[in-house]
């Protein structure tokens, strides 16, 4: 440790002078999307497959390595075409993990499907395998599980469970794009995975989202659903909504894809950094990546201990927002805790779920991203151990030339 300790009060207030967010925007490269958006004018080709929609597809399907990538306005009507498309509906019940953005069970509450919300397996923070299991009903007809946090599911073992059953598989794949799973692409698992490329998102589109399948026929109906049922004939072929990518957020797609390693390289050096900053902190742990797969690492997430931190989580949220840290209680409070799911707990969360309220207390999300450059993350590292036991942050001696990071490129 470098220094003796250091109190609280002793920081300048506020730290920064300015806001450090979770999810500010990665950006790419700002001439390449004008260029792209120039060319969309120019063409005076906006929406309805255009060719930014398509090529954003390709490469989407390309990097995922998957047949199909059916692009959509967000992820959110993405999960929801998708359901339909698999003939989900009114009374379907569909077990998810109550430990997500609560838009994973809006998505199917919307088409009045039934979440029924399981608990968490601790170490992934995603769906506990044997109590999915323990939910599935008559009324069961799939199964839609979160990466959370760019942490893969139990692939394996959702896959043999919903063969078992005759269920379908679906991913929120919202926050693991990029990511990997026995060092394949998330993208190809299950029936469907669907990713989310808002803003806030490792690759945005400003708003947008994508359905990658391997399945032929389902993609077919997706593309279909996605646009008021029309086919590419322009038959109409049955019910459907507007879900769409438009020609703008295609380009920004596009852009944001070509910066997606620089995007990688940042966040990854920004985690180990909260890593190396934080290590030893009692009662502050950062979430754990797998180290044998590939993430994006987008997301910093640290679970406080209350006791052993000596205040708990929301104290240090507070502490944090003093000093222009606005660090966000990612996924607090859980789905099953939030209306309309809590108003009817028997139908939703019939079992208690222990695990998700406890980790729902701990966590909070820190900032990071391209916006984020290295002495934001020892800042934000100083406050936090100032708060907990007055310890000054480690000196570290990593490089962090070569990235060129902190500031979204040009
Ligand atoms: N499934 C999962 C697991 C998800 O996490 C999400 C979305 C979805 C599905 C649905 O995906 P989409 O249908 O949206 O494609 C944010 C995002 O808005 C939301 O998309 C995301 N999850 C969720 C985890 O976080 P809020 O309400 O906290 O967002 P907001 O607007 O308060 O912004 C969050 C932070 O980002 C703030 O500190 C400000 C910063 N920010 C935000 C935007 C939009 C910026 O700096 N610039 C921006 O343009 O939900």
């Amino acid at each position: 440790m470098s220094g003796g300790p250091v109190r609280l009060d002793s920081l300048p207030t506020p730290y920064f002078s300015e806001p450090l967010h979770v999810g500010r925007p990665n950006v790419g490269s700002r001439d390449r999307l004008m260029e792209r958006i120039d060319g969309a004018l120019e063409r005076l080709w906006f929406t309805n497959d255009g060719p930014l929609v398509r090529e954003f597809e390709a490469r989407v399907a390309e990097l995922t390595q998957v047949r199909h990538c059916v692009a959509v306005s967000n992820a959110t009507t993405g999960i929801q075409v998708a359901a339909k498309a698999l003939g989900i509906g009114p009374g379907d019940e569909v077990i998810v993990p109550s430990f997500t953005w609560v838009a994973t069970a809006h998505a199917l509450d919307w088409i009045g499907a039934v979440p029924v919300f399981c608990e968490l397996d601790e170490e992934t923070g995603t769906a506990d395998v044997a109590h999915v299991e323990r939910l599935i009903g008559p009324r069961t007809r799939a199964i839609l599980d979160v990466h959370v946090f760019g942490r893969p599911a139990r692939i394996d073992e959702l896959t043999k469970l919903a063969a078992e059953h005759g269920l379908h598989l679906l991913f929120d794949a919202a926050h693991a794009f990029g990511c990997t799973y026995r060092s394949k692409p998330i993208g190809g698992f299950g029936t469907a995975e669907i990713f989310s490329f808002q803003a806030t998102k490792f690759v945005n589109s400003f708003e947008g989202g994508a359905i990658v399948t391997d399945d032929d026929a389902l993609a077919d109906r997706l593309r279909a659903m996605r646009h008021q049922g029309l086919n590419a004939a322009h038959e109409i072929t049955g019910s459907g909504t507007v879900a769409r990518m438009h020609e703008i957020s295609a380009a920004m797609g596009l852009t944001s894809l070509e910066s997606a390693d620089h995007f990688t390289a940042i966040n990854r050096r920004n985690y180990r950094l909260y890593e190396q900053y934080l290590d030893g902190l009692p009662g502050v742990r950062v979430r754990p990546q797998d180290p044998n797969e590939l993430s994006n690492c987008q997301y910093v997430v640290i679970e406080v201990d209350a006791v052993r931190a000596g205040l708990h989580r929301d104290e240090l949220q507070a502490v944090l927002q003093r000093h222009n840290v606005l660090a966000r209680a990612y996924f607090s409070p859980g789905c099953h805790s939030c209306e309309p799911y809590r108003s009817d707990l028997a139908r939703h969360a019939p079992d208690p779920l222990p695990k998700v309220e406890a980790l729902t207390e701990r966590v909070l999300s820190l900032p990071t991203g391209t916006a984020v450059g290295p002495e934001e993350v020892r800042g934000v590292c100083r406050i936090l151990r100032a708060a907990v036991d007055g310890s000054a942050v480690p000196e570290i001696h990593e490089s962090t030339e070569g990235d060129a990071g902190g500031r979204p490129a040009r």
